[in-house]
This record gives structure tokens, C-alpha cells and sequence, in this order.
């Protein structure tokens, strides 16, 4: 059975829960919790390589983080792909591998390289010319239909503010953005609820996505209400599992046996199902 496209459910109005994963096994859990798609996330996979999220690793370590994932889980994935970590054709060659790897979606902020994450102070918003020529690249680059590419705004992060972002909302629709991330670090989200308004009532249709990290009391439902079509959970696993290692770290070191994290772990039985361990073994 071939699996149901992004681009299919987001067509359908189908409103869609993604989960941001950095590795295989992330993407793994992630597919058994219901959740619609996955996050490729830059902070993420940064994290795990214990660097920081500014733009450190390359388009190919991303790229098998990706990889990772399409093999772990069969999830549609959308990869956080930063600026595009280039110029033009860097662009286009990373279209190509990500589309090739049967990733779904590559989303491109609009950011100058090197980015650094929203929620750092630092952050510079590309000139719209040269942000609007990534995505017409990224569009050109690809060679099915189904493939996508989301253009990721930042206004709000680099302070440049709602007008800005609905111009330039404009001109990434007509570069031929297939949706329109707008990333908010606000701990409401009236910044994001004022913006789909205002796209709306332009005219523009575009599938609509949003990361609610800080304003993470606001419900998938609330935000949906505002006309957003995907609602991305970017960062949340690789926080807890930062959180799960240094539980099991402060214990041992404290209590001098794994003893007391043993029932709180997952046990190597559920581990081995869980990645598959759990056959029997082939004879030769
Ligand atoms: C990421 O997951 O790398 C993102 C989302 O870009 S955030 O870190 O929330 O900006
Ligand atoms: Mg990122």
C-alpha cells in the first residue's frame, strides 16, 4: 500500500499533527503515537550531535538524519532544511537528495546563513529577493508533483513584524511556496492568529503551519480555529530525552547501581520489539 502524501492530506483539509524527530528511533516512537508527520528538526539533530543550532552541520549530515528517519518510520517527513544551507544551487542539489530519499516536504526559513535558532537573540531575515529566489529554485528543482516545499517566515522573530511577514507571504506565493510556516516566539499566539487573518483576508489559501513551543498552552484545536493546517511539535522529544539521560545519570551517580531507574526505563525486551528484536533468529 503506498503511503498517503502531505500534499494529499493537506489538499483534503485534513489538519495535521507533526512531531519533530532527530533520529531514527524518534521517528520510530513517533509513528506509534498517532501523529501525522514527522519534523526532521534542525535543533534536534544539532543536538544529538552535541553541537549547537546555528548552522554548524552540513546539508549531509542532515540529509542522513533524514535518510534515518524515511528508513525508521513511513511517516510523511518534513525536513527543516535552515536557509538551505547555500546559495542557489546548493538549493537545487539539496532538493534533489531530499526528494530522492522520499522525504515529502523541505521547509527553508528565511533567514541569512549562518541562521541561528528562533529562540536565540542574533537572528537576520534574508533580503525578500533572495529569499523568494531560494523557493523558486527549491520549486524547479524538484521532479514529481507531490513533493513540497514550505517557505518558512521569521518576521516576527527578527522583529520585522506582521507587515512584513504578510509581504512577503505574497511574494513566497508567487515564488511558488507550496505553504507558509510562520514561526512565532511570542508566549501567546496572537502573533500568529493576527498573521492567518491577515493572509486570509489577502487572499492568500496556502496550507498554513505553525511551531507552538513557547505559546504551548494554546491547543492544536485553538490554532487550527485560526486556519492553520499543520501544527508542529518541533522540539519536545529531544528535550525529554535530554531529561530521561540525566535522570538516569543523577541516579547512578547517587544511588551507585541503575537499581532505583530500572522500572522507570524502558526494559531491553521493549527496546528490542521496538526496533525490531524481537523475531526469532534465522538459521543459515
Ligand atoms: C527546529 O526544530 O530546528 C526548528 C524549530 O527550527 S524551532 O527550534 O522551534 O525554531
Ligand atoms: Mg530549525
Amino acid at each position: 500500500m503506498t503511503r498517503s502524501t502531505l500534499r494529499d492530506s493537506l489538499r483534503a483539509g485534513n489538519r495535521l499533527r507533526l512531531i519533530g524527530a532527530h533520529d531514527g528511533l524518534s521517528a520510530l516512537l513517533a509513528e506509534r503515537f498517532g501523529f501525522d508527520g514527522t519534523w526532521a528538526s534542525g535543533l534536534g539533530i544539532s543536538a544529538v550531535h552535541g553541537l549547537p543550532d546555528e548552522g554548524l552541520l552540513t546539508m549531509t549530515e542532515f540529509h542522513a538524519a533524514a535518510v534515518q528517519m524515511r528508513q525508521a518510520s513511513s511517516l510523511p517527513i518534513v525536513a527543516d532544511v535552515d536557509s538551505g544551507f547555500g546559495d542557489y544551487p546548493v538549493v537545487r542539489r539539496m532538493v534533489r537528495l531530499y526528494e530522492e530519499a522520499g522525504i515529502d516536504a523541505v521547509c527553508i526559513e528565511d533567514k541569512q546563513f549562518p541562521k541561528r535558532n528562533s529562540f536565540q537573540d542574533g537572528n537576520h531575515l534574508e533580503h525578500p529577493d533572495i529569499a523568494v529566489r531560494r523557493i523558486e529554485t527549491a520549486k524547479r528543482a524538484q521532479r514529481g508533483d507531490d513533493f513540497m516545499v514550505i517557505a518558512r517566515q521569521e518576521s516576527m522573530i527578527a522583529g520585522a513584524g506582521l507587515d512584513d511577514a504578510v509581504a512577503r507571504a505574497h511574494r513566497y506565493r508567487e515564488a511558488g511556496a507550496d505553504a507558509l510556516l510562520i514561526h512565532s516566539r511570542r508566549e501567546d499566539p496572537a502573533e500568529v492568529a493576527d498573521y492567518c487573518a491577515r493572509v486570509r483576508a489577502e487572499g492568500i489559501r496556502l496550507p498554513l503551519v505553525c511551531i507552538p513551543t513557547t505559546y504551548h498552552s494554546t491547543t492544536a484545536d485553538q490554532l487550527w480555529s485560526y486556519g492553520i493546517s499543520a501544527v508542529v511539535y518541533a522540539n519536545q522529544l529531544v528535550r525529554a530525552s535530554t531529561r530521561a539521560m540525566e535522570l538516569v545519570l543523577e541516579s547512578l551517580s547517587a544511588v551507585g547501581s541503575t537499581s532505583e531507574m530500572e522500572p522507570r526505563i524502558a526494559s531491553l525486551g521493549e527496546l528490542f520489539a521496538l526496533v525490531g528484536m524481537d523475531q526469532p533468529a534465522t538459521t543459515p
